[in-house]
C-alpha cells in the first residue's frame, strides 16, 4: 500500500509512465491496443489528479487548522476551458508527462486535444472568474469558487449556409475526470410555498417559510492548482437532485411515471447555462438557478464557519463573499433569512454582519443587463425573500428620507423596487446596499458607474465604490498558450515573469535589439502558421501567413461593433479592386464569437460577415490581398490558438459601453497592437503601452454622451458625406453580398439610418478607416512594427490577474496568503 501511495505521487518520467499504464487498465478498463485518444486523456488526467490530491488536502487542512479567513467567489459562470495542460504546467511536470507518453508511443498534444472545453460561461465575466481562481491559488489565497455544474455548457456554434445554428454542448458526455462528486455534501433549497408568522420563545414576532418545494444541491469539487502546485484550492459546483421523499409520495399513489417526470423537471435546474451575456429578464428558471446555487453556497459557508465558532459575530472576519455581478445578489436576502429565521440573530445585527461580509462587482452598465425581477414572480418563487427585501428597503428609505428632503425622484431611484409599470426588484440596488464595497472593472467604467447607474447610491455612500481593473492570468494566456514566445522571454529574462508578470518589463530594453526582434517575429510567425492551419481546417479558407492578422474575437453584440469592422473590410475591398496596381499590404480579417440565440441583429451580423467573406475570398481581382474568416464555435481553446497569432487587436466598442474587456489584454500581452476606442480598459492599456504603440480612434465616452444627449446627429448626413461608407452600404442594400435575398440586410441598414445609429457606427467610420490605414502603413515596416509589438508585451505586466486579485484581497476582502503545510 505504502509503495503504491508513493507511486501515485511520483513526478518522474518512469513513475508517470507506470501510473498511466495502470490507470488505463484498472480505471479506464482498456488495454493499450484498444485505447482511444479519449481513453488516454482520461488516463492521463486521472494520473495527474492523483498527484494533486495530497497537496489539495494539505491546503484545505491548513485553512481549517488556522481558521483562516476565506474568500468565496460566487459566480453563475466559470469559463475554465481545458484543464490538463494547465494542471501539468502549474505542477511543473509538462516535460515529464510528454516523455512518459513518448515512451508509450503517444504524443501529449494529441492527448490534450481529446479534452472537452468546459464552457460554463458566456464570455468575459465567466473567463474573469476562471482567471481569478488561477490567481487566488497562485497567490496562496484561501479562495473558493462556487457555481453551478451545468450539464450543458454554452451551446456549440455551427454555421449553416452562413447562419449561426446552436447545438447542445455535452461536455460531460464521457465523464469528467477532474471532478470529485460529493454525494454527502447535500443542502436543501426551497422554492414557492408561503410564509407563516408566529411568536418565538420570547414572544417576538417571527417567520417561517412553509409548504415549499424542496430541491437538493449536491456538490462536485474540482481542484484548482496554483502555479508551482503548492496551493490547491477548490471550485465547488452544485448540481440539482430531487429529494427522495418527494418521489416516494408519488410512488405510494402508484404514479410511478409522474414521479420520474417530476424528478427530471426538478433536476432541470442545473441542466443548462443561459446563453445570454446580457441577462434575459423574467425567466423563472434563471431566478431559480441563481437562488439555488447561492443558497447552497451560503449554507456551506455557514457550516464551515460554525466548525470553529458558536455565534456569528465574527463571520465578517472569517468570510468574504464576492458577488460576481448581481446573479448571486439574492444572497443578501438569503443570508439575512438564514441568520434571522434559522439562527435567531436579531435583524440589526444580521444586517451589520451581512453588509460587512458581502461585496459586489458590477460588470456592465447596459440597461438590458441590469437584473430586475418582477415582484410578482419573486413573491411566488421566494416569498420570504420578498418580505426581507421589503423590510431592508423600508428601513433604508426611511433613513434616506431626511437627506432626500422632499426629493421624491431621488427616493424612488434609490428604492430596491422599481415602481414604474410592472413592479420589479432592482438587484443592482440590493447588491449595492447589502455590500460594504462595490467595484467596477476598469477606471473608466468605475467613473461611469458613479455618474450613471449608481449616481444616487454614490452620493449616499461615497466611500463604497472603488475600482479594480480586470486582469488575465499569464499562466494560461502566455506561458501555456504561446510557447514560442514564452520560451523566448524566459531565455532572456528568466522565468520569474510567470509568477510575477511585472518582471516582463525587462523586455522593453530589447525592443531595439535587432536579433531579439527577429526572434520575436519568428515566434509570432510560428503562431500564425498554427492559426492558419486551424483556419484551413475549420473554414476551408487558405490565408497568407505573412498577411496582417487583424483579429476581432468576442461575443457578437451591436455595441462591440463587428459591423464597423466588416464595413471597413468592404471599403478596403473596394479600394483594392479600384487600384489593382497598388502594392497592398495583405490583410486577413479574423472574426470569432457567438451570438445569443435570441439576438436577431447579432445573428444577422454573423450572416453578413459570412456573406461578405464568400464574395471577397472568391474574388480573383484582389489577388488574395484580403481574406475574411469567421471561425465557428469560439471558446477558450480556440482563444488559446488565436491570441498568440494576432498582429492587430480590434477593441472598437462604442465608447462608454464596454465595461473593461479582457481579450484586449490577452492580445496585447501576446504582442498584438490594439486598434481601439477609448473605452473600458483600453484607456489603461494606452497609458501602459504608450500612445505611440496603439491606434486610438473615435468618439470618447463623453463625446458619445453629449452627442446622444443633444440629439444632434443625423447618420444620413454622415453617410452622404462619406463616399466609401455610402458605397459599402449601397452594396449591402442592393444585394451584392446576398443575391439570393437582396433585402436580407434591411434591418441593419435601417438601424444605421432611420434607427438613429445608436452605436455610432457611421459616426466613427471615417476615423476608424484612418486608424486602419495607419496600421497597414506601419505593417509595411516590419522592424518598426515588431518594436512596437515588443513594447506592448513588455508593458502589459500590470494587467496580470495576480495584481487584480491582490488588490481585491487587500482593499476589499482583507484576506491574506496562507502557505499550506505539507507533511514531509
Ligand atoms: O468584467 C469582465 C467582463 C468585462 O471585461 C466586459 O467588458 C463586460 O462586458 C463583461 N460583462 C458581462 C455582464 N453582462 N453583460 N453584458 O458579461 O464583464
Amino acid at each position: 500500500y505504502k509503495s503504491r501511495e508513493i507511486e501515485r505521487r511520483s513526478l518522474d518520467v518512469d513513475g508517470l509512465k507506470r501510473s498511466f499504464l495502470e490507470w488505463l487498465v484498472y480505471s479506464v478498463g482498456k488495454d493499450a491496443r484498444a485505447a482511444t485518444r479519449r481513453d488516454w486523456f482520461h488516463t492521463v488526467a486521472l494520473a495527474v489528479r492523483d498527484r494533486l490530491v495530497d497537496r489539495w488536502m494539505d491546503t484545505t487542512r491548513t485553512y481549517y487548522q488556522q481558521d483562516a479567513k476565506r474568500v468565496y467567489y460566487l459566480s453563475l459562470e466559470f469559463l475554465i476551458g481545458r484543464l490538463l495542460t494547465n494542471s501539468l504546467a502549474n505542477l511543473g511536470i509538462t516535460d515529464q508527462c510528454r516523455q512518459a507518453l513518448d515512451r508509450i508511443g503517444l504524443n501529449l498534444d494529441d492527448v490534450v486535444e481529446a479534452e472537452p472545453d468546459a464552457a460554463l460561461g458566456n464570455g468575459g465575466l465567466g473567463r474573469l472568474a476562471a482567471c481569478f481562481l488561477d490567481s487566488m491559488a497562485s497567490e496562496a489565497l484561501p479562495g473558493y469558487g462556487y457555481g453551478i455544474r451545468y450539464e450543458f455548457g454554452l451551446f456549440e456554434q455551427r454555421f449553416e449556409h452562413g447562419w449561426q445554428v446552436e447545438y447542445p454542448e455535452q461536455w460531460l458526455q464521457f465523464g469528467n475526470p477532474w471532478e470529485f462528486p460529493r454525494p454527502e455534501v447535500l443542502y436543501p433549497v426551497q422554492f414557492y410555498g408561503r410564509v407563516e408568522e408566529f411568536r418565538d420563545s420570547v414572544g417576538e414576532r417571527a417567520y417561517r417559510w412553509v409548504d415549499a418545494e424542496r430541491v437538493l444541491a449536491m456538490a462536485y469539487d474540482t481542484p484548482v492548482v496554483g502555479y508551482g502546485g503548492d496551493t490547491i484550492n477548490t471550485l465547488r459546483l452544485w448540481s440539482a437532485r430531487a429529494t427522495r421523499d418527494f418521489n416516494f409520495g408519488h410512488f405510494n399513489d402508484g404514479a410511478y411515471m409522474k414521479a420520474v417526470e417530476q424528478k427530471v423537471l426538478t433536476e432541470n435546474l442545473s441542466r443548462v447555462l443561459y446563453p445570454n451575456d446580457a441577462t434575459e429578464g423574467g425567466k423563472e428558471l434563471r431566478l431559480k438557478q441563481e437562488y439555488f446555487f447561492t443558497s447552497a453556497s451560503l449554507q456551506d459557508i455557514l457550516r464551515r464557519y460554525l466548525q470553529h465558532h458558536s455565534n456569528f459575530d465574527s463571520l465578517p472576519d472569517k468570510a468574504a463573499i464576492q458577488l460576481n455581478d448581481t446573479h448571486p445578489a439574492i444572497g443578501i436576502a438569503e443570508l439575512m433569512r438564514l441568520l434571522v429565521d434559522q439562527h435567531g440573530v436579531t435583524w440589526d445585527k444580521a444586517w451589520d454582519i451581512t453588509r460587512a461580509t458581502f461585496s459586489y462587482t458590477n460588470h456592465t452598465l447596459l440597461p438590458e443587463a441590469l437584473e430586475a425581477w418582477p415582484v410578482r414572480m419573486m413573491e411566488r418563487v421566494l416569498p420570504r425573500h420578498m418580505q426581507i427585501i421589503y423590510e431592508i428597503n423600508a428601513k433604508f428609505l426611511n433613513r434616506s428620507k431626511a437627506r432626500a428632503a422632499g426629493d421624491n425622484g431621488r427616493l424612488s431611484r434609490l428604492s430596491l423596487i422599481d415602481e414604474r409599470g410592472d413592479r420589479r426588484v432592482r438587484m443592482g440596488n440590493l447588491a449595492f446596499l447589502g455590500s460594504h464595497k462595490v467595484n467596477g472593472v476598469s477606471a473608466l467604467h468605475t467613473e461611469l458607474m458613479k455618474q450613471t447607474v449608481f449616481a444616487d447610491f454614490h452620493a449616499e455612500f461615497p466611500e463604497r465604490i472603488n475600482n479594480k481593473t480586470n486582469g488575465i492570468t499569464p499562466r494560461r494566456w502566455l506561458h501555456q498558450a504561446n510557447q514560442p514566445l514564452a520560451a523566448l522571454i524566459t531565455s532572456r529574462i528568466g522565468n520569474g515573469w510567470i509568477k510575477d508578470l511585472s518582471q516582463i518589463s525587462a523586455l522593453a530594453e530589447k525592443a531595439d535589439d535587432l536579433v531579439f526582434r527577429e526572434e520575436f517575429r519568428r515566434a509570432k510567425r510560428k503562431n500564425k502558421k498554427r492559426l492558419a492551419a486551424y483556419i484551413a481546417r475549420q473554414t476551408g479558407v487558405d490565408v497568407q501567413v505573412d498577411s496582417l492578422f487583424d483579429v476581432q474575437v468576442k461575443r457578437m453584440h451591436e455595441y462591440k461593433r463587428q459591423l464597423l469592422n466588416i464595413l471597413q473590410a468592404i471599403a478596403l475591398y473596394n479600394e483594392m479592386r479600384d487600384n489593382p496596381t497598388v502594392s497592398w499590404v495583405p490583410v486577413t480579417k479574423i472574426f470569432a464569437g457567438k451570438a445569443a440565440p435570441s439576438y436577431h441583429m447579432a445573428k444577422l451580423i454573423i450572416k453578413l460577415i459570412n456573406d461578405v467573406a464568400k464574395v471577397v475570398n472568391h474574388d480573383p481581382s484582389v489577388h488574395d490581398n484580403l481574406k475574411i474568416v469567421l471561425l465557428p464555435n469560439y471558446n477558450v481553446t480556440a482563444a488559446e490558438i488565436i491570441m498568440p497569432a494576432a498582429d492587430l487587436s480590434e477593441q472598437i466598442s462604442t465608447a462608454g459601453m464596454e465595461a473593461s474587456g479582457t481579450g484586449n489584454m490577452k492580445l496585447a500581452l501576446n504582442g498584438a497592437l490594439t486598434i481601439g476606442t477609448l473605452d473600458g480598459a483600453n484607456v489603461e492599456i494606452r497609458e501602459h503601452v504608450g500612445d505611440d504603440n496603439i491606434f486610438i480612434f473615435g468618439l470618447t465616452a463623453e463625446e458619445v454622451n453629449d452627442l446622444r444627449a443633444s440629439g444632434g446627429f443625423n447618420p444620413r448626413d454622415v453617410i452622404a458625406s462619406n463616399p466609401s461608407l455610402k458605397r459599402a452600404l449601397d452594396m449591402i442594400s442592393t444585394g451584392v453580398f446576398s443575391p439570393d435575398d437582396p433585402h436580407r440586410y434591411h434591418p441593419i441598414l435601417q438601424a444605421l439610418t432611420d434607427g438613429g445609429d445608436h452605436f455610432l457606427v457611421t459616426a466613427d467610420f471615417s476615423d476608424y478607416c484612418q486608424a486602419q490605414q495607419a496600421a497597414m502603413d506601419l505593417y509595411r515596416d516590419q522592424e518598426e512594427w515588431t518594436r512596437k509589438a515588443i513594447l506592448n508585451t513588455a508593458n502589459m505586466g500590470w494587467f496580470s490577474s495576480d495584481r487584480t486579485i491582490m488588490e481585491y484581497a487587500t482593499e476589499i476582502w482583507d484576506v491574506h496568503p496562507v502557505k499550506p503545510e505539507h507533511p514531509a
